[in-house]
């Protein structure tokens, strides 16, 4: 029995020796042991967030695109003492790449660009000694396998295989490789839609196309960018200034200064539309607080406010509110330029000019839209992202933690804060798909029959539910009277496709539906909270995001005729009340224009224009060209590494590290004495987290554990 299991045994070697000893032998061989190894750095060191059995599937096949490609190139090599040491190298290049993102992501939860590795990236440092560091014991695992091969060959266990594997044989390994790539690239897209014109996020390319795909992408990505930024001179700058001084807006005396010194807090109000606001469902308010909020005497309310983005979403609404430039006509500009952008955002001005002390406070992962790195050259001293929450369990949704728990959980950081501060808030339960678990909602919504525009008016009531609680916290403590209240919607939440389905509900007819009503929905809410303040009122003027900047700058005194704005002050007398969205389309006080078809805002009706009317039209869309023109060519070409504004000290990304953030704040309080500003400090070292009040149904049973919590959450236990 036991010879025959020994000579079955020894069959088998020779057997896999015979095989091992030809070229596509050895060729699948490595290939195989490079798949293992990827596939042990996604499961074991990465967090790709792979969730569904359709994405484990894209992550187990995207590893064999890339490496049957790039292994396959050797295929193509005749002599057998070329073939051998090429493929090795190519190993072993492929290797290097892939393990210094393992060490790369231990540090900071992220893939590496070409910028970090080649050093140009100011903001992300490349792998230092301290990440070496970070090497683990089972590392090795990502070499024994190259050390086994060599070893193998050496002995002569693997034998040299002197024919050549042959063009058309190499050919089709190569046409293999390309098809299962376009597959690949499809079951992504039909995932991730606009996967790589969004890139909301380095993870997702390496979730669904791998690291060599990533890499690849992100050179030409860069080669790009470096190429549009070459050619780029002062002289374009200078035209650039031209345009924004000449379209500056002198803010409204009244106005001006009526928040000077007030903490600021920003209230990003995810996929929140104009349209909820004293909307009622079943007889009930969807957004009863807000609304409350909306008519207050000390709310200063905008009701023809629009959303500019574009396929940047979120990022943005984000960038034209922290800059009063315009984001790109594809893509997002944080994700493409921001990493090495120079900007004059909100956070550096309001340091310089006020003193204010800035933070964000997001429950998603700090890489998503790249934040990570832009927010860094914006000059946020303070990003506290999903690793400083406990997000375990049904405390968080897809993108991250849910706004009754952010609001809550952020108290412990906010209250050692230095006043003045300027904190963004970025909610987002109320994002599509709106799913809610059942125990946060009981609002009884409408019945549309689309599960997207039912399921908004649930989420956007917990939202309202969520912002209600905060304030309470902030009434109770006395940071509200000392504070503006900022809050906006981003874009919109229901798209255009959904619009009819939702028309009924908020009493249109959906049978005519056309492109004037998608435009007329486009509107968000804005509005400035001054607690205290008596004059607030609701505001018809038409603007968007890309005037908020300077209306708020102007709010708290600061002046912003030296910085570049695309934007105006929606107070002032000269504000442009020409609302360009990001394709070019426009909406003006009295008309909209969409391809070139103008309506008449007030019925609806597409107009004939007479040739002099036809000119005003057209001088209109001239203007929308040319601002969208110069906030494009400013971000593309890095323009404002070129102006210096005066009073204005550039920033250094360098300065500014999100780890250890309430440590930090900490320190700052050690080091100011008495002097230290923070409300943990006015409170004479008491905490204020006993008097935040939420009724969120995920704190009452705690259960969910932290055993789940891994090492990216190293910034709780601080
Ligand atoms: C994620 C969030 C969503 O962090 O900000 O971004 P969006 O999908 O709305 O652009
Ligand atoms: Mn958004």
């Amino acid at each position: 029995m036991n010879y025959i299991k020994g000579v079955i045994k020894l069959r088998a070697i020779k057997y896999l020796r015979t095989k091992l000893s030809t070229r596509i032998g050895f060729f699948s061989l490595l290939v195989f042991l490079f798949w293992l190894k990827t596939i042990y750095a996604y499961f074991y060191d990465f967090q790709l967030g792979i969730n569904s059995p359709f994405e484990y599937i894209v992550a187990l096949i995207n590893p064999v695109a890339t490496t049957l490609f790039m292994f396959g190139i050797a295929m193509y090599i005749k002599p057998s003492r070329l073939f051998y040491p090429i493929i090795l190298i190519l190993d072993i290049l492929n290797t290097v790449l892939l393990y210094l993102n393992v060490i790369y992501f231990r540090e900071f939860t992220d893939f590496m660009t070409i910028s970090t590795m080649t050093g140009y990236s100011k903001v992300n440092q490349g792998l230092s000694g301290s990440s070496l560091a970070l090497t683990m014991p089972h590392d090795i695992f990502f070499w024994t396998d190259i050390v086994i091969v060599l070893l193998l060959l050496l002995f002569r266990f693997i034998r040299i295989d002197k024919n050549n594997f042959g063009f058309k044989k190499s050919f089709t390994i190569t046409s293999i490789a390309v098809l299962l790539f376009t597959i690949n690239l499809s079951l992504g897209e039909m995932d991730r839609p606009q996967l790589l014109t969004r890139t909301f996020d380095r993870t997702y390319i390496v979730k669904y196309l791998g690291i060599d795909s990533f890499t690849m992408y992100d050179a030409i990505k860069q080669q790009h960018n470096n190429d549009l930024r070459a050619m780029a001179t002062k002289s374009e700058m200078n035209d650039v200034l031209k345009y924004t001084r000449k379209h500056y807006a002198e803010p409204n005396k009244k106005m001006f200064g009526i928040a000077k010194h007030r903490n600021v807090i920003v209230i990003h109000l995810e996929s929140f539309q104009q349209f909820l606001i004293n909307k009622k469902v079943n007889g009930k308010e969807v957004t009863p607080f807000l609304n409350s909020l909306y008519k207050n005497k000390s709310t200063y309310s905008f009701d023809n406010f629009f959303h500019q983005v574009g396929q940047g979403k979120t990022s943005d609404a984000e960038n034209m509110l922290e800059t009063s430039t315009f984001g790109l006509p594809q893509g997002s500009l944080f994700t493409q330029f921001g990493s090495d952008n120079v900007f004059q955002a909100a956070p550096a001005i309001l340091k310089q000019q006020g003193n204010y002390n800035s933070a964000v406070f997001h429950g998603n992962v700090a890489s998503f839209w790249n934040r990570n790195s832009v927010y860094k050259n914006m000059g946020y001293q303070y990003f506290f992202d999903s690793s400083y929450y406990d997000t375990s369990g049904d405390k968080s949704l897809g993108y991250g933690l849910k706004d009754k728990l952010l609001f809550k959980d952020s108290i412990k950081y906010l209250q050692r804060l230095q006043q003045p501060f300027y904190a963004k808030y970025i909610t987002v339960t109320n994002h599509f798909p709106y799913t809610l678990d059942a125990e946060d909602s009981n609002f009884k919504t409408t019945n549309t029959g689309d599960s997207n525009v039912d399921n908004y008016f649930k989420t956007a009531h917990y939202l309202d539910q969520s912002v209600k609680e905060f304030y309470n916290y902030l009434n109770k403590t006395g940071l509200l009277k000392k504070s503006i209240i900022m809050l906006y919607g981003d874009h919109y939440g229901i798209s255009n496709s959904e619009n009819p389905n939702l028309a009924k509900a908020i009493g249109k007819n959906p049978d005519n539906w056309n492109d004037f009503d998608n435009a007329q929905l486009q509107r968000v809410p804005l509005m400035f909270n001054i607690p205290g303040n008596k004059g607030g009122y609701i505001d018809h003027t038409y603007g968007g995001e890309i005037d908020v900047l300077p209306t708020l700058l102007h709010l708290l005194g600061i002046n912003t005729n030296q910085y570049v704005q695309f934007g105006t002050d929606l107070f002032s007398n000269d504000h442009d009340t020409v609302v360009a969205f990001r394709n070019r389309d426009w909406v003006s006080t009295k008309y909209t224009s969409i391809g070139g078809t103008i309506y008449n805002n007030k019925n609806g009706k597409v107009i004939n224009p007479s040739p002099s009317k036809r000119r005003v039209f057209n001088k209109m869309q001239a203007r929308v060209n040319t601002e969208l023109s110069f906030s494009d060519e400013l971000n593309e070409q890095n323009l404002l590494r070129f102006y210096n504004p005066s009073g204005f000290t550039p920033v250094n990304p360098k300065d500014y590290s999100y780890t250890n953030g309430l440590q930090k704040e900490k320190g700052k309080e050690t080091e100011l004495g008495n002097k230290s500003n923070s409300l943990w400090s006015k409170n004479k070292g008491t905490s204020t987290e006993n008097l935040y009040k939420t009724d969120a149904p995920e704190l009452m049973h705690q259960n969910t554990g932290s055993s789940k919590l891994n090492k990216s959450k190293q910034n709780l236990d601080n």
